[in-house]
């Protein structure tokens, strides 16, 4: 008889009950041509657990236990369970390395999708979750039953930190809750962090003294480790509650890292998702955002960006509520992640984000929408929170552009405009 070369199949197990500390992880699945669904499931299972693609010679038996096992195929989605000891403690890199790895390559399938993480409490326990969450950061900011406002002062970059902080006095000024560096407006010649984030914090102090309102300033302190701490480390000396990490081209070590450091220093984290499209937004291959929220929440993020439904980046109504839904459900000790809802916002388009999300639990991100604004940033901040207040009073919006003229404006210029 011929010697069996793989062993792929021995990875399905259709009658397996998955117990309470497996790991499960779902995919989408397509496998290549002359492949079975089982083959190519089998495959996905061996190579993120213990297998490789040949048997092999020496396989002691108690290595059995930790192989991965298909235990539903439902037309192209397949669900898998991993025993507990194939991951450890407290590393999302180790996780991805194994669930999100290699078998992405694979010939055998033609498209592969993680779609979701079960995470056993087990294995959640070892995480810290956010250090705010929802209900901590609304206490902190005093804002409560409303969304809250963030607007990211634009052109991206260009401005020197007297001309941000400047900008950042009139958004204040006009009602918007936080100031938010953009994704890729770090420390740049022309506008150093260390500048910016001492005189955007002290313009803060000034507004919070003028109008009696907390206000906030999500300072981008994206950069390598030794920096990020750096960053971190000054902000929270000049008072400040919070940083902006881009959690994926920083990585999840860095992430991971980061909450440590901000722990220590009581300091919330805004995460920006530059970059996640890259491999999120094929419906069929990589990883769905979802999953990408789940863990950046298990790690402890206080806000998430998770799309504007109606705004100019991709991201459909479904998926932004189920990631929306998830950050607000409960999860063993893990606090809550407020969702930003943020690219292509302007005041016409916030009562149909509020209602289509059904909950105030939102970090409402405008730029454009702001610094667009035809009477300028101080009036397209008024007219934002006009158009929320507007939209909690249950009034429309052309009826309360009637006692707003930066609402008025807003809408002859914008409408009800989905940018593109
Ligand atoms: C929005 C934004 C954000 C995007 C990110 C931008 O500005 O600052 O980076 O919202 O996308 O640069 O586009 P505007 P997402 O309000 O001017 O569009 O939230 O989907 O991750
Ligand atoms: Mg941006």
């Amino acid at each position: 008889m011929e010697e069996r070369i793989d062993w792929y199949l021995d990875f399905i197990d259709l009658n397996y009950k998955p117990s309470k500390t497996d790991l499960i992880a779902y995919f989408y699945v397509e496998p290549a041509e002359n492949i079975s669904m089982e083959e190519a499931a089998g495959r996905v299972a061996s190579e993120s657990s213990v297998g490789t693609w040949t048997t092999l010679t020496k396989l002691p038996d108690r290595i059995k236990d930790l192989m991965a096992r298909v235990y539903e195929i439902n037309g192209n989605i397949i669900k898998i369970a991993y025993p507990l000891d194939l991951w450890e403690p407290g590393s999302i890199p180790q996780l991805l390395s194994g669930v999100a790895g290699n078998i992405f390559g694979m010939k055998a399938v033609k498209n592969l999708r993680l779609l979701d993480v079960i995470l056993p409490e087990e294995y959640v326990k070892h995480f810290r979750g956010p250090e705010y969450g929802i209900d901590g950061v609304r206490s902190l900011f005093k804002i409560y039953d409303r969304p809250i406002t963030a607007t990211v002062p634009k052109p991206k970059v260009g401005y020197d930190s007297d001309e941000f902080a400047e900008v950042a006095y009139e958004i204040y000024s006009g009602g918007i809750d936080f100031i938010k560096d953009d994704e890729n407006l770090t420390s740049l010649s022309f506008n150093k962090f260390e500048d910016r984030a001492r005189k955007v914090l002290k313009v803060r102090d000034r507004v919070e003294n003028e109008t009696g309102e907390r206000k906030g300033y999500l300072a981008n302190i994206t950069s390598t480790i030794k920096e990020m701490e750096k960053r971190a480390k000054l902000v929270a000396d000049l008072g400040g509650e919070y940083v902006m990490i881009d959690i994926i081209t920083v990585g999840w070590a860095a992430l991971q890292h980061m909450r440590e450091i901000c722990h220590d220093l009581k300091l919330a984290i805004h995460a920006h998702r530059a970059m996640h499209a890259s491999f999120t937004r094929n419906k069929k291959h990589g990883i769905r955002m979802y999953v990408v929220a789940k863990l950046a929440r298990l790690i402890g993020v206080d806000n998430i960006h998770t799309g504007a439904i109606y705004g100019k980046l991709e991201g459909p109504a479904k998926d932004v509520l189920e990631i929306n839904q998830f950050l607000y459900s409960d999860w063993y000790h893990i606090k809550k992640t407020f969702p930003v809802a943020s690219g292509g916002l302007h005041p016409g388009l916030l009562p149909k984000v509020l209602e289509t999300n059904g909950s105030v639990d939102l970090f409402i991100q405008v730029g454009g929408g702001v610094l667009g604004h035809p009477m300028g940033a101080k009036a397209g901040a008024k007219a934002v929170r006009d158009a929320i207040a507007a939209y909690l009073d249950g009034v429309s919006l052309d009826e309360a552009a009637k006692k707003s003229k930066e609402l008025e404006a807003a809408l002859k210029k914008w409408h009800y405009i989905i940018p593109v």
